[in-house]
């Protein structure tokens, strides 16, 4: 490894990405606990992350407010006070705006500005990163918040620029409410934010299309208003319901699992399945039975329920069964949460297209065109087609490490990084929920504060053993690799034919799992025991020696 000493000047000590809720925890822990003088960016015009550009009519967090929340500051969550129990994007971004202007955050970061190249010099030991704007700055830490969902999808279909109506994407959505009232309009996909978007669209509307290519397994998110005593009561045991939620999968605090939905019988699954659905959330996913995830024969059985409970709310038969998921597992890809998604197709003016039969060709200057001629003439047409995750985010800042080795030739056949949280020949750069760790299969704001708080010790733990410099080693990182792949295939997860889990929902993208499917908890203890044994897998650097492994 080449000697890295700390001789150029450098403009900050940490430079840090995003300003969702990766990137503000981020500037308050290592501005205001470590007191390092940071500098963030976000393209955004101000804080938010996913939740200043996913402002879709519909967009909701679906994951209890109460619970998808920060945890690091007693106060702050006892104070909050959240409308419903799973709130609309503006309250969580009030919150994040609240948030910002509690801990004075904004002075901390640069808007409306883009990363353009992040370039490691060895000789330095810094990061140089520069910008859409012309900055220039050096510093030995880069901390990415940019996000899991954050870069959307290429088209698949040529045509979107010729089209001479209005283009809407959910993942970036104007911030003036775009008025569809009597027009013909059309959107693509039907994910969490397609589903999300088709119940408020079908409502604001004259008609709506929907092209649906693979349906979905969306269940009931049972939302409501926020009951007040139960407000209380949660507040009450804050302390207890995260850690609760930091001891599940998931990242809440559910514990009515059951092993498996073989052991028990018919009218007992059933029973199981119909409380669950009825309490919403994800609790039919992940609080129902254990062996949903790894078992075809248990998935069956909840893939089966969701259909009948499709056919039931569905008045056209054909509709029905074309909105029912049979090809794939249940899981396997994300499980959308919705309110009135499948009434929306009782409704007169909303008409339900399958294009998986008689694909997308292009998209003209009037419509849709499918493979078979048939146009669809819209005058607004919304992209609901997902995101390049995980590592798209990361890829898209250009980032060069030690010797001049692309990010993306690191990762051409599929993320490497150790603990999902750096990556080999990339000193110091620290990935907040990067790729192979819990992220998006944990409860994120949770997530986000371990990996700030594993990094913010990792920084402090170099500063106070005179230390410049820590980066994964290559066997630490195969070996993590090879461990997050072998989780994933012992689930049905790679039985999706688009996932993007998976990242096969980007045509030419490697197909290899993109979050550690071992649970929260047992990721928390593998990052303590790490620790525990200084750093375990770390190189660790100072002046030029190599004093760890
Ligand atoms: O994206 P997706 P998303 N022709 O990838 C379709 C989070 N989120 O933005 O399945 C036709 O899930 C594609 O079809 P197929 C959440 O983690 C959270 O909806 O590939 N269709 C699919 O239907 C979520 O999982 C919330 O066959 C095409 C859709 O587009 C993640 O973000 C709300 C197509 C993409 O679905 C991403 O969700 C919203 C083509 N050529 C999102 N290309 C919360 O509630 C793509 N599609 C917190």
């Amino acid at each position: 490894m080449a000697a890295s000493t700390t001789t150029a000047p450098q403009d900050h000590d940490a430079i840090i990405v995003g300003a969702g809720f990766a990137g503000l925890y981020a500037i308050h822990k290592l501005r205001d606990q470590l007191g390092l003088d940071v500098q963030a960016f976000d393209a955004a015009g101000d804080v938010g992350g996913t939740w200043y550009w996913n402002r879709y009519p519909g967009a909701r967090v679906d994951i209890e407010s109460v619970h998808y929340s920060y945890s690091f500051d007693e106060d702050l969550q006892r104070e909050w006070h959240w409308t419903e129990k799973f709130c609309a994007q503006p309250e969580i971004l009030s919150y994040l705006s609240h948030v910002a202007d509690r801990f004075d955050l904004r002075r901390s970061i640069r808007f409306g500005t883009r990363i353009t190249s992040v370039t490691w010099d060895d000789d330095a030991g810094l990061w140089e990163v520069r910008t859409d704007k012309g900055d220039v700055l050096r510093a030995p830490y880069f901390v990415s918040g940019a996000g899991t969902l954050s870069v959307p999808k290429k088209p698949e279909f040529p045509g979107v620029d010729t089209f001479a109506g209005e283009v809407y994407m959910t993942g970036n959505w104007p911030h003036e409410e775009p008025s569809f009232e009597g027009k013909r309009v059309g959107i693509i996909g039907v994910g969490s934010s397609g589903i999300q978007a088709v119940s408020e669209l079908a409502k604001m509307s004259g008609h709506l299309t929907v092209f649906q290519r693979t349906p979905n397994y969306a269940t009931p998110i049972g939302n409501a208003p926020t009951d007040p005593e139960e407000e209380a009561r949660d507040k009450a045991n804050y302390r207890q319901i995260r850690e609760a939620s930091r001891n599940h999968f998931l990242g809440v605090p559910y514990s009515d699992v059951q092993p498996s939905a073989l052991a028990v019988s018919a009218e007992e699954r059933r029973r199981v399945f119909e409380d669950r659905w009825n309490r919403g959330g994800f609790r039919l996913f992940i609080d129902a039975f254990q062996d949903i995830l790894f078992d075809q024969r248990a998935n069956d059985t909840v893939a089966e329920y969701i259909r009948e409970r499709i056919r039931e709310r569905v008045k056209d038969p054909r509709t029905a069964e074309l909105l029912c998921p049979k090809d794939y597992p249940y899981g396997t890809k994300r499980p959308p949460l919705e309110t009135d998604y499948y009434e929306a197709y009782n409704r007169d003016n909303v008409e339900l297209v399958d294009v998986k039969s008689n694909p997308i060709a292009e998209v003209t200057p009037r419509g849709v065109r499918l493979a078979d001629g048939t146009e669809y003439e819209l005058d607004c047409l919304v992209l609901a087609t997902g995101f390049d995750a995980c590592t798209g985010p990361l890829l898209a800042m250009n980032i060069t490490g030690r010797g001049g080795r692309k990010l993306a030739e690191h990762w051409a056949d599929g993320p490497q990084t150790y603990l999902g949280l750096m990556s080999s020949g990339f000193p110091n750069l620290f990935m907040i929920t990067g790729p192979q760790s819990p992220s998006v299969l944990y409860n994120m704001p949770l997530a986000i504060e371990d990996h700030v708080d594993f990094l913010a010790d990792a920084i402090s733990h170099l500063r106070e053993n005179g230390l410049a410099v820590i980066e994964p080693s290559e066997d630490a990182e195969r070996e993590w690799v090879r461990h997050t792949n072998e989780l994933a295939d012992a689930t049905l997860l790679p039985n999706s034919p688009t996932s993007w889990y998976m990242g096969n929902n980007v045509p030419g993208k490697p197909k290899r799992v993109l979050v550690y499917l071992g649970g929260a908890p047992a990721y928390r203890a593998k990052c303590d025991e790490v620790v525990r044994n200084g750093y375990e897998g770390f190189h660790l650097t100072a002046r030029g020696a190599l004093v760890g492994a």
